[in-house]
């Protein structure tokens, strides 16, 4: 008798079971890469890495999970919409994406730059909505700070076409000005911080889910491959070895975006560049780490000795930059032979002051050495990027030119990056006390276009001339 119950139950037991599957197997989630509004926006091998790996955490708990990409630049119906040609787009898996003219926002009408959104039209995403069953629950992602306009223009369109369906709101601009987006945005839950932590509760509060499997956060190598087989074409696959940055540079978010510093097992990180080159043809990766070559020894250069010993024929690029630092002959030879092509570096300033307060992480005299390795092993001194920060608080246009005139001395080739305040940074404070502009009430003041913390002695003219400047190119 006992034995018949006990059977008896785990029948019972496992039908459960399958019922709980089945409702969540319905359970559809519907995923979003907003428009960006912006002056500028040039593809440099951007993919929505982020919602592409909670959209492959939810696969694997069983959810029905659909992507919206609004930046994509491969939408097959939008030449016929627009009448124009689809933007143009290197091999390597950069380029253009499709744009449209429209107003300023009130805020940005005295600058005299034109503005846009960047992505398919709005009437191609509507129809994409209407096009997708119906979804149980939609999650938005969001990038830079300055960019929200195009967030809350898909959110205001998600209302109007699918009414009462909850939307969820994560990424950098929720992480960084949360307050701004709970009270702005529409979205019914504002996510702060790295996603997979959330999703457990996000889902909880919705439909009183209970996830079967979550990665643990302390450990990377659990974390599913992000799902890129959503995007409608994979011309490029961002690998991520590792999620933030043991540096604490007074301009840099990084600290504020993730959880500290970890990496993953060097040799699984090869293992999906196989996996998406084998299984999909995927040739270009870009590296999205804050801190790719940060101890170098058991991360970066076994994945470089496996690459190589695999024989893997793919090309590498670093848009995000690297740190100079580790470079020395072995490590720059490595790269060469591994692939790695577009390769850009933190270097930020020749003002040897700056240098210390802002963080220490590299000096000139260690920058020299490290040009030289790299020239040593291969590298043409065009490709060889490093950027150089511009518009920072009390920055005048002198240190910028000279910090030009160093890296070209050096042998490589100076990269402006326009400074972007960022909320919560060490260097926030000065920012808000030395910019013209209110950064902290309206965060499209935070657009680095507008270079919104420059002081009044250095004017857009001078600006100019050091983007002329820095593009005349390196012999
Ligand atoms: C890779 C990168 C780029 C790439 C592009 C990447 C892309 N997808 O578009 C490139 C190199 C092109 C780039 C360029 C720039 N960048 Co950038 N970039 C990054 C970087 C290093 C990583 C972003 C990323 O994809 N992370 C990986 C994924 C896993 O993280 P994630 O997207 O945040 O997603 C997680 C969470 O946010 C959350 N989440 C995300 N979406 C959702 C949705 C929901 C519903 C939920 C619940 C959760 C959730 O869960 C995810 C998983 O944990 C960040 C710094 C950082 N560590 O985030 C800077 C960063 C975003 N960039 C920054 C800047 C300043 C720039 C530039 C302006 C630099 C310059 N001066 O030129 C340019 C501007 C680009 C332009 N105008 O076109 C700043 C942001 C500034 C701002 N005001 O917002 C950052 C924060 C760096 C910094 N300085 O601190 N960038
Ligand atoms: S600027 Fe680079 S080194 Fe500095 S904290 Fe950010 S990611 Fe780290």
């Amino acid at each position: 008798m006992r034995g018949k119950t006990s059977t008896y139950f785990k029948i019972l037991l496992i039908l459960e079971r399958a019922s709980y599957t089945q409702i969540i197997m319905r359970r559809r989630i519907l995923l979003i890469n907003p428009w960006i509004h912006d002056f500028a926006a040039y593809d440099l091998w951007a993919k929505p890495a982020g919602l592409l790996y909670l959209a492959s955490t939810l696969k694997k708990n069983g959810y029905d999970v659909k992507l919206i990409d609004c930046l994509d630049p491969f939408h097959p119906g939008m030449e016929r919409e627009t009448r124009t040609r689809a933007p143009k787009r290197l091999p390597s898996g950069r380029g253009g994406f499709f744009k449209e003219s429209i107003p300023k926002p009130e805020t940005l009408k005295d600058f005299p730059r034109k503005y846009g959104r960047y992505g398919i039209t709005p009437r191609m995403f509507e129809n994409e909505l209407l096009l997708a069953k119906k979804p149980d629950a939609v999650f938005v992602t969001s990038m830079m700070t300055y960019w929200y306009p195009g967030v809350f223009e898909t959110i205001d369109i998600l209302r109007r076409v699918i009414p009462k369906v909850p939307i969820v709101l994560g990424g950098n601009y929720a992480t960084l000005c949360g307050d701004h987006a709970a009270r702005h945005s529409g979205a019914d839950i504002v996510v702060k911080g790295e996603g997979e932590k959330a999703l457990a509760e996000v889902l909880k509060d919705l439909f009183n889910d209970e996830l079967q499997f979550l990665p643990d956060k302390d450990d990377l190598d659990s974390y599913p491959f992000p799902a890129f087989e959503l995007l409608s074409r994979m011309d490029h696959v961002p690998i991520m070895t590792s999620r933030g940055c043991p540096f604490n540079c007074s301009y840099c978010a990084s600290h504020r975006l993730n959880d500290g510093f970890r990496t993953r097992d060097p040799i699984r990180v090869v293992d999906e560049i196989e996996f998406w080159n084998r299984k999909f043809g995927v040739r270009n990766f870009p590296f999205y780490d804050d801190a790719l070559l940060v101890d170098r020894e058991r991360h970066v250069i076994p994945m470089l000795e496996e690459i190589l010993r695999r024989g893997l024929d793919c090309v590498f690029h670093c848009p995000n930059g690297l740190h100079l630092r580790e470079i020395d002959a072995f490590l720059s030879r490595l790269m060469f032979r591994a692939g790695f092509k577009t390769i850009r570096f933190g270097f930020e300033t020749a003002n040897t002051r700056r240098q210390t307060d802002t963080g220490g992480k590299i000096t000139s005299e260690e920058t020299k050495a490290a040009v030289a390795h790299l020239l040593e092993a291969g590298y043409n001194g065009n490709d060889i990027g490093m950027y150089i920060l511009c518009g920072l608080p009390n920055q005048s246009a002198s240190e910028v030119r000279d910090s030009i005139d160093f890296i070209r001395s050096c042998g490589a080739r100076p990269v402006i990056a326009e400074f972007s305040p960022i909320p919560g940074t060490p260097i926030w404070e000065e920012a808000v006390q030395v910019s013209p502009y209110d950064i902290e009430k309206e965060p499209l003041y935070h657009n680095n276009t507008l270079l919104p913390c420059r002081g009044k002695d250095f004017t857009y003219e001078m600006y100019r001339e050091l983007i002329n400047m820095a593009r005349r190119p390196t012999h």
